[in-house]
Order: C-alpha cells, then structure tokens, then sequence
C-alpha cells in the first residue's frame, strides 16, 4: 500500500529543513510545495498566524487533493510591543534576512540588556481537501542580542538568545533548535495528536473545524 502523502506548505527552505526533521518519525511522505507543483501561495492577508497558516495550507490541499501542514510564524520584540509579529517576513520592506536583522538591531539600538526579551511564535495548521482543520501553537523565549552570531537556521536566528540552549539559534544545530522552538513545539504537538490512536483522543481532539475560507 503507497503510504499516506502530505504536503508541505512553504515556500522557505529553511522551514521546510525543519518540518522534516520534526515528522522523520511519521511514517508518511513529505511533499514539499515545489515538488507538489506550487510555484506561488496567496498573499498572507489574514489578521493573525493561524488565519495565514490557514490561507497557506488551505490553498495548497485544494491545489494538491492532499492533506497539507503549513506553519505562520513571527517574532514577538517586547520592547516593540509584540512587533514586528504576524509581519515578521515583511520587516523593513523586501529585504534579505542580514539586512531585516540590521534593520531590527537598529530600533533596538538604545535597550540595554535585560530588557531585550523577545518570543518566538508559532501556528502549524493541517488542513485537508476536503475542509478539516487542526491547528497547534507552539512558543519559545529568548533575547535578541546587540550583533548576529552563528550561521545555522535563517531568519532572525543569528540574533535570537536562547537561555535553554546557551547559544543562538544559528549557533544551535537543527534538532536542538527543532527540541526548544516555536516550530518545534508545534510540530511536536502535531505529532502527539497524529500518533495517538483515534479511539484514545478526547472528543475535542477528534473533532476538526471546517475551513472557513471554503
Ligand atoms: P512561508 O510563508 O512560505 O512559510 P515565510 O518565511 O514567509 O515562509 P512566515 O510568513 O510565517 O514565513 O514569516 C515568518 C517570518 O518570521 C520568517 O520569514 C522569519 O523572518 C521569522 N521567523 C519565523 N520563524 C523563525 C525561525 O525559526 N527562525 C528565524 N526567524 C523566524
């Protein structure tokens, strides 16, 4: 029997790295969006990470007649009241990830440390061609150093301080990013719910939401 296929909705390799790290466990063939055919997602309108993860996974099980995790994300500055958030790709306008780095040092320019806390956010959604939808958050903290260390990961990784590794998450190899993560979280309750059997999930486990957006 041809084992189970779901796709992963995301156009950024750095994430996609992850999500196959996460699910290696899942007796299930990962489908990249590329491989999948989808060359382009819709615009990331939604007001919050579960609708853009949403919008995101929803598109690519309609394209695809295939089950499809997508993953929303930001980074939460607490100086910056929560910015830049759900825009976190978008920060500074269409630059590469040293530049929106720069970019982000730069407003924090005069906060001493101590007061350079920041989360990492995460919303994976499963969403299927036929309308389900299962969402799993995940959340890390750590502070956002003065300059870059480490050239693992992407994004604001070579900024991002975690307390529980020590180190950046550039600095950090991919599983002890993927243990302590935002991401990883989320993927990690993915997996608990993926691999627990059905007859054993509380009713509000077992019951999907419809897709809105259908
Ligand atoms: P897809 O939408 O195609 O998945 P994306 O990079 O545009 O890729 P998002 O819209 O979710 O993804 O934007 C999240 C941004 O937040 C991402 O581009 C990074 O700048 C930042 N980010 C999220 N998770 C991160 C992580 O683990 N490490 C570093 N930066 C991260």
């Amino acid at each position: 029997m041809s084992r189970l296929r779901i796709v992963i909705a995301t156009g950024n390799d750095g994430k996609l790295r992850e999500f196959r790290r996460a699910l290696a466990r899942l007796d299930v063939e990962l489908v990249s969006a590329r491989e999948a055919g989808i060359a382009r997602f819709p615009e990331e309108t939604g007001a919050s990470y579960e609708e853009n993860a949403l919008l995101k996974a929803g598109f690519a099980a309609l394209q695809t007649g295939l089950p499809a995790l997508a993953d929303d994300s930001g980074l939460e500055v607490d100086v910056l009241e929560g910015a830049p958030g759900i825009y976190s790709a978008r920060f500074g306008g269409e630059i590469g990830d040293g530049e929106r780095i720069a970019f982000l040092l730069e407003k924090m320019r005069d906060v001493p440390r101590g007061a350079r806390g920041a989360s990492f956010v995460s919303t994976v959604v499963l969403a299927t061609p036929g309308g389900e939808v299962k969402s799993f958050v995940g959340e890390c903290r750590g502070e956002i150093l003065e300059g870059p260390r480490g050239d693992g990961g992407f994004g604001y990784d070579p900024v991002f301080f975690s307390p529980e590794l020590h180190r950046t998450f550039a600095e950090a190899d991919g599983y002890a990013k993927g243990r302590v993560s935002h991401r990883g979280r989320a993927l990690q309750r993915f997996l608990e719910w993926a691999l627990t059997p059905v007859g054993k999930r509380t009713i509000q486990e077992t019951a999907p939401r419809r897709n809105p957006n259908l």
